[in-house]
């Protein structure tokens, strides 16, 4: 089996990697019933002997000793890694993996592109080197970060640059958190324009989510369980609105909305992370969904996102599902699939189902209710994070996603005239 390793960078990308890693831990402990490191476990996590003075790996098929996710943190300010450092997740990083300084870069993408991007330009390549050797097989490089503050978007971008040159054969897929209209960063627009731009040239596959789509669905929810109707509350551990794990303390605005993007990817590394029999390879992603080299704009959508949030609900059918996956309340960026033109689609299914209309299948259903046996030393004997019995359905398409990147276009106040509108939005990325 292949192994991955995620960069989060900024306060939104260690945020929402916390949270992946959280959620990544609860369904491994859910599925390794006998605390052995096994493949799956390897394809993200490293089995440390912390006895051995340079906490030397220990060879799949042994005990699970203490787990290292195969990950490179990096925030210019300390705040947000500080506080992972603090919390249940502690023990799954160590210093080696870390880079913070105090001031951040003031939400000016140049600051962190070119001051930043320059500074630590020799310890960044360090960490990703370190990181990259202790993988036999590294498929996949997953940066996560947010296009709208200084650091995420700017020396997030960097870094992508830096993994190219570093690493030109293993593929980079990126999740970007686009900001919302009414994100009290000014410079949000600006910002994301000139990430834009990096992503197009140095990234594989990105997969965009705005941040007003998250708001919209966390705010959907709430209505129903406030809705009163019977059955309709929202269950205190779901996946979608659970701000436990990752960070320690009490939820804060963001934790439901970052739910949901680590879901998505949860989901979608779950084949590289377990073994199924049409399991898609993330290479195989990138490979079939895009047709030309700059246009790798995957939009996501997830499914169920409702049901997660209320045991009542009856199981959808798959057919509902995959309806559900197409419809405009379910994408991840603000976009009705239904008026624009698909280039390619990939549906994604977890569970035990039996159809031919699949790109890929991961027979592991998303969790369970049951308390697993605890894989991360630091994680409690916490709720599984999903609904037990239903399958999760992650779709990616390469379609219409020209609505958001238009709009920051135009909120950036560019005074070169937007090319006309196609149909396909290829004029923005070719
Ligand atoms: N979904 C989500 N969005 C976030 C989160 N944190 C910040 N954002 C959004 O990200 C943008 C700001 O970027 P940050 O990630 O805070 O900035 P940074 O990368 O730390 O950069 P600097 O603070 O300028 O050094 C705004 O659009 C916020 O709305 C988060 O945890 N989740
Ligand atoms: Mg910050």
């Amino acid at each position: 089996m292949t192994q991955s390793v995620v960069v989060q960078v900024g306060q939104c990308g260690n945020q929402v990697g916390c949270r992946f890693w959280d959620l990544a831990l609860r369904e491994h402990a859910y599925v390794n019933k006998n605390g052995l490191y096994d493949e799956a476990l390897g394809s993200f996590f490293r089995n440390v002997d912390s006895r051995e003075s340079d906490g030397g790996a220990c060879v799949v098929g042994g005990r699970i000793q203490h787990l290292k996710a195969r990950a490179v943190l990096v925030d210019m300010e300390e705040g947000v890694v500080n506080e992972i450092l603090q919390g249940p997740l502690r023990e799954v990083f160590d210093s080696t993996q870390l880079l913070t300084d105090v001031s951040g870069s003031g939400n000016n993408w140049a600051v962190g592109h070119m001051t930043y991007g320059s500074a630590y330009r020799e310890q960044i390549v360090d960490k990703l080197r370190k990181a990259a050797e202790h993988c036999d097989c590294l498929q996949c490089f997953f940066l996560i970060h947010s296009m709208g503050g200084g650091t995420g978007s700017g020396l997030g971008t960097r870094v992508l640059g830096l993994l190219e040159e570093e690493f030109p054969e293993v593929c980079r897929i990126v999740s970007s958190i686009y900001p919302s209209a009414e994100d009290d960063v000014v410079t949000s627009p600006y910002n994301s324009v000139l990430a834009m731009r990096e992503l197009t040239e140095h990234s594989d596959c990105v997969l965009p989510v705005e941040n007003q789509s998250l708001v919209d669905i966390v705010s959907r929810i709430k209505q129903m369980s406030h809705g009163g109707k019977q059955g309709s509350a929202i269950r205190r551990d779901s996946a979608v609105i659970s701000g436990q794990g990752g960070l320690s303390g009490t939820e804060k605005p963001f934790d439901a909305m970052n739910n949901i993007v680590a879901n998505l990817l949860l989901n979608i590394t779950s084949s590289a992370r377990f073994d199924g029999s049409l399991n898609m390879d993330l290479n195989e992603i990138a490979m079939n969904l895009v047709p030309f080299p700059r246009l790798h704009y995957l939009v996501p959508s997830l499914t169920p996102l409702y049901t997660l949030a209320d045991v009542s609900v009856p199981t959808r059918r798959l057919d509902q599902m995959f309806s559900d996956a197409f419809s405009k309340d379910h994408q991840l960026i603000r976009a009705d699939p239904k008026r624009c033109l698909y280039l390619a689609c990939a549906l994604m299914v977890r569970g035990n189902v039996q159809t031919e209309a699949l790109a890929a299948l991961c027979l592991l259903e998303p969790g369970g209710l049951e308390d697993g046996p605890v894989l991360g030393t630091s994680c409690g004997p916490l709720p599984l994070p999903a609904c037990p019995g239903k399958q999760h359905l992650c779709e990616a398409q390469v379609h219409g996603a020209e609505g958001t990147f238009h709009k920051a276009l135009q909120e950036e106040g560019s005074s070169t005239p937007l090319p006309a509108r196609r149909r396909d939005g290829a004029e923005l990325l070719l």
